[in-house]
């Protein structure tokens, strides 16, 4: 694997599910083969849970890890090609990404969207450029898009939890938009939608399959490259109804039908609360397993009681981010290792 972006990268997901409880059950298992190779963790964003569960995965597999804050010590980097840097930027990411290769043997990225030029974010540029540029693999840890670590987690949680539940029917799996102040990316929907498509039929991932539903208020339509083929209900209650994961996640208006419109928040204040996930949505679930990515807002996307209930997987969840990044960087090692 050159790239991590998309499910696809990952190949047969029964496969990438069974390596990654070979993994949770010997973490270290696999600790020779990063011997003397370098994982550059490259952030332009905050993070908690990324920062450390790549890390963690990286030294997992014996790997020496460097980590990067560019916001906070290197030099202030231009992106945008042909622009005369007289402004605050020193250093033009086209000289600083090939330096960057030539220090380690994979790299990882963070680079949120922009949320102002649709564009440029869905075209993933600045990925785009360290794939083009750094003469190394690389991963993505959120990119303007997408973040399949985070995806590839909830993929191996659900499938965790699922096995307790009788196999009888397909689980309902229902990602559910939900309010927040400030205006987010759609990379953590985006990339679920995609996982959850992909793992929908009997047999791909789970026995028993998944029913994969959205729900989101109007103006929220996510890309189709990401959600071709799923099932859209605008009426979160009849969403909700008989779910047995709820997936909770707040995005920015996708821009999809109004360009001008991309990155914004939509709606007022009072209309966006009712869609906080609370005791009254989680009532007419199959008393669901309440999920969400992390960092999250307290009664914004969820009251305090459904995710301190013992039904929320927000933690178990964020644990197995190690075990996605661990399951990621040996297949990268393995590519390494085998030129
Ligand atoms: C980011 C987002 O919504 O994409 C990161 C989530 C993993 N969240 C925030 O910026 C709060
Ligand atoms: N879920 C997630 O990626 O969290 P961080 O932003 O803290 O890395």
């Amino acid at each position: 694997m050159k790239s991590f972006l998309n499910v696809e990268d990952l190949g047969s997901l029964r496969q990438a599910l069974a390596e990654a409880t070979e993994i949770k059950n010997n973490r270290f298992k696999y600790v020779e083969k990063g011997r003397n190779k370098t994982a550059l963790l490259v952030f332009f964003n905050n993070s908690l849970r990324t920062r450390l569960s790549t890390q963690k995965a990286a030294q997992n597999l014996g790997m020496n890890v460097i980590v990067l804050d560019v916001n906070a010590g290197a030099w202030k980097l231009e992106t945008e090609h042909g622009v005369v840097m007289d402004g605050d930027k020193s250093e033009h990411l086209l000289e600083a990404i090939p330096v960057m290769g030539s220090y380690c043997d994979i790299i990882g990225i963070r680079s949120f969207a922009s949320l102002t030029d649709r564009e440029y974010d869905y075209a993933e540029t600045v990925y785009n450029q360290f794939v083009k540029y750094s003469g190394r693999p690389v991963f993505a840890m959120e990119t303007a898009t997408v973040h399949p670590l985070q995806a590839f987690a909830d993929l191996i949680t659900i499938n965790e939890w699922a096995a307790k539940r009788p196999a009888d029917r397909p689980v309902k799996v229902v990602l559910t938009w939900a309010p927040h102040p400030r205006a987010l990316p759609q990379a953590v929907p985006n990339s679920f939608a995609q996982w959850m498509l992909a793992a929908q039929a009997p047999g791909a991932a789970l026995p028993q399959g998944i029913e994969f539903v959205i729900t989101h208020p109007i103006g929220y339509e996510l890309d189709p490259k990401f959600t071709k083929g799923a099932t859209i209900e605008y009426d979160q209650m009849k969403a909700f109804k008989d779910a047995d994961f709820v997936y909770a996640k707040n995005w920015s208006c996708p821009g999809v039908s109004r360009i001008e419109a991309y990155g914004r928040v939509l709606n007022d204040y009072d209309t966006m609360l009712d869609w906080t996930v609370s005791a009254r949505q989680m009532d007419v679930t199959n008393n669901a397993h309440f999920m969400h990515c992390l960092p999250v807002r307290r009664n914004m996307i969820v009251t305090d009681d459904v995710i301190e209930a013992p039904t929320s997987l927000v933690i178990p969840e964020a644990a197995n981010r190690e075990i996605s990044a661990t399951v990621v960087l040996k297949r990268m090692l393995d590519a390494l290792n085998s030129h």
